[in-house]
C-alpha cells in the first residue's frame, strides 16, 4: 500500500510510458535503477528529471518499499547527472514535490534537478 496518500501507481501515468519507450523523452542518463532526461517545460537552463526505473508512486513510496540498491543506484544517478551536466562547481538544486501540498503532478516519484544560473533564493 503505498503511503504517499496518492492512491495505487497508475501504470498508464506519463513517466511510465516514458520508461516503456511510449512517449518519447530526451535522455540525459539511463541506467540500471534510473532514467534522467529534459523537462518538458524547463524552469532553468537545465531542467531534468532523475526516475528510477520501478513502479513507485512517491518520495514516501520509494523510501518505504524500494530496495537498497534502487535507492543506491537512484541517488549516484542524480549525482552522475548534475557531473555530466558540469553544474557540480557551480552548484545545483533537487527538488521533489510529494503529494497533494507540493503540486505533485505526475505520480511516478521523480526529482527535479535544476542548474545553469543563480537560482534563487528557495521557495515555499
Ligand atoms: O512535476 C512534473 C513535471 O513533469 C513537470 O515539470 C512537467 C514534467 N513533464 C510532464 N510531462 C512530461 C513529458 N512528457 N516529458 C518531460 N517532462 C514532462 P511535478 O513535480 O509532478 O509537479
Amino acid at each position: 500500500m503505498p503511503v504517499s496518500g496518492l492512491g495505487a501507481y497508475d501504470p498508464d501515468n506519463v513517466f511510465a510510458r516514458i520508461l516503456r519507450g511510449e512517449i518519447p523523452s530526451r535522455t540525459v542518463l539511463d541506467t540500471e535503477h534510473a532514467l534522467a532526461f529534459h523537462d518538458i517545460a524547463p524552469h532553468a537552463p537545465h531542467h531534468v528529471l532523475v526516475i528510477p526505473k520501478g513502479a513507485y508512486v512517491s518520495w514516501a513510496d520509494f523510501a518505504a518499499r524500494a530496495t537498497d540498491a534502487e535507492i543506491a543506484g537512484f541517488v549516484r544517478a542524480v549525482g552522475q547527472v548534475a557531473q555530466q551536466l558540469g553544474l557540480e562547481e557551480a552548484g545545483y538544486r533537487l527538488l521533489s514535490n510529494m503529494g497533494a501540498h507540493a503540486g505533485q503532478e505526475v505520480p511516478h516519484f521523480h526529482v527535479h534537478l535544476f542548474g545553469g544560473r543563480p537560482l534563487g533564493p528557495m521557495l515555499t
